[in-house]
């Protein structure tokens, strides 16, 4: 079994606990005295950080939304000055604004040592050749995930996403043994190498690790089959510190969270109480390790449950179960996190108009696709077919432009979308994602 950091991911849970509570004060001080949110926050319900002296207290502080951040747009909820921070990264957050988040010299050193533990948990180490097909970018997969295979010693190639016939080149001829990109992107591997005739048993590739957006058995089975391989989830956020926040081990009965930097809850999202062990709910997380930005009961939106049973892989951290989807408006298209809403600011500004508009996502051979349809109107001059072309182009280059997602833009009759009345839904998901 490969434990890369036994000392944290197998200590007993008293001491843990304890090791917990120190972290947890030592944010408390540190958001408290450093972001004005926090301090308002705390004052607000009379809370002063000497007041915690058990980890249940935590139930008592508020949450953090994405549009608290969002409002803190760019660096109000950094805890440190900009002088401190060595990396910036950002994902969608709020139709208004992104979610801009900081790491200092040490926050960058912790996240390669759970990018590393995640890693070694499926199997991975410096005799491997990890080819990273994330976009390297803003977001902050395949930046996390490259710094952690680095940690391990491994040889890391850094292939970023797209032109997947060259991917496949790199896979047989560098001998690739571990795949790391979306799960989405997998499929679109797995989908070129049969094309091309390419018998995946001729392969070095032994594993993957797919994380990013949602996912099931489903798609894991095919992954597996397709690519001769053994298919591992990951799970993680940019606003609690990106890829390696829980991830599977050799069991994949669940992913461990490295709860000696993150503390999970989870919540009714409705009415912000604990739901019992087990039960879905939304999964909430402070982080307690982190200097540039710290988060207290963030609202992660992903809904999941706990699993506290002690797994017989010999960690003592507790699991989450697959992300079985989201209970906020956020769709994930091709790993990107994506705000109906933004689009529809998006036609508003190119169209100059408020058109009625409706999103569809499907899984084209369980790949992502976003067709967004939108309702012709006289102001489209939808009589003249060369202006419609023109308008569709100049969408799909925006929409591609600010949310880095290429749709299919579409447009429909006047009247075949009814938003008024809301008896068209303003997103239409026909993704079947089983998590069973
Ligand atoms: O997706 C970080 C990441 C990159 C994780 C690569 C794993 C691998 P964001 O762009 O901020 O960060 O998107 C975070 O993606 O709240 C979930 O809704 C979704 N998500 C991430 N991993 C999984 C997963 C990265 N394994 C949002 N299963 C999260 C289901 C996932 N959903």
């Amino acid at each position: 079994m490969n434990v890369w950091d036994r000392a944290h991911e197998c200590m007993s849970r008293e001491e843990l606990e304890q090791l917990q509570l120190e972290r947890l004060q030592a944010t408390l001080n540190r958001v408290y005295r450093n972001v004005s949110f926090y301090k308002k926050a705390f004052d607000a319900i009379g809370f002063v950080p000497e007041d915690l002296n058990d980890l249940s207290g935590l139930s008592r502080l508020p949450f953090t939304t994405r549009k608290d951040l969002a409002d803190a747009y760019p660096y109000e909820m950094f805890a440190v000055p900009l002088r401190e921070v060595v990396r910036v990264h950002a994902s969608s957050g709020t139709p208004e604004n992104p979610s801009v988040v900081g790491y200092t010299a040490n926050d960058l050193k912790h996240w390669s040592e759970l990018v590393a533990r995640m890693l070694s948990a499926a199997g991975v180490t410096k005799d491997d050749v990890i080819q990273v097909a994330f976009a390297y970018g803003l977001l902050t997969g395949a930046f996390g995930l490259h710094y952690g295979a680095e940690r391990i010693g491994a040889s890391v190639i850094p292939s970023s996403v797209g032109n997947t016939q060259r991917q496949i080149r790199i896979l047989k001829d560098y001998r690739t043994t571990t795949l790391v990109c979306t799960p989405g992107y997998a499929m679109r591997i797995a989908q070129v190498l049969e094309e091309m005739e390419i018998d995946p048993k001729t392969l070095t590739l032994r594993r993957g690790l797919f994380g990013g957006e949602p996912w099931g058995d489903e798609v894991r089975g095919i992954i597996e089959a397709k690519l001769y391989i053994e298919a591992y989830d990951n799970y993680g956020l940019s606003e609690v510190m990106g890829p390696g926040v829980a991830a599977e081990c050799e069991k994949r009965d669940g992913m461990h969270v490295y709860e000696d930097h993150f503390i999970p809850e989870i919540i009714d999202p409705e009415t912000g109480q604990a739901v019992p062990e087990g039960s879905v709910g939304e999964l909430v997380l402070t982080t307690i390790t982190k200097e540039a930005f710290p988060v207290i009961r963030f609202r992660t939106g992903d809904l999941t449950s706990m699993n506290n049973q002690r797994c017989a892989c010999g960690r003592t951290v507790s699991r989450i179960g697959r992300i079985s989807g989201r209970c906020d408006e956020i769709i994930i298209i091709k790993g990107v996190n994506v705000y109906p809403k933004s689009i529809g600011s998006i036609l508003t500004a190119v169209t100059g108009t408020e058109p009625a508009y409706q999103l569809v996502a499907d899984a084209v051979n369980h790949q992502d696709a976003l067709e967004v349809r939108i309702e012709v109107s006289e102001r489209f001059f939808f009589d003249k077919m060369e202006r419609q072309r023109i308008l569709v182009e100049r969408l799909q280059k925006k929409i591609r432009d600010t949310v880095g997602l290429t749709a299919h833009v579409v447009l429909v009759e006047k009247g075949s979308i009814n938003r008024v009345d809301e008896t068209s839904p303003m997103v239409v998901d026909r993704r079947k994602r089983s998590t069973a």
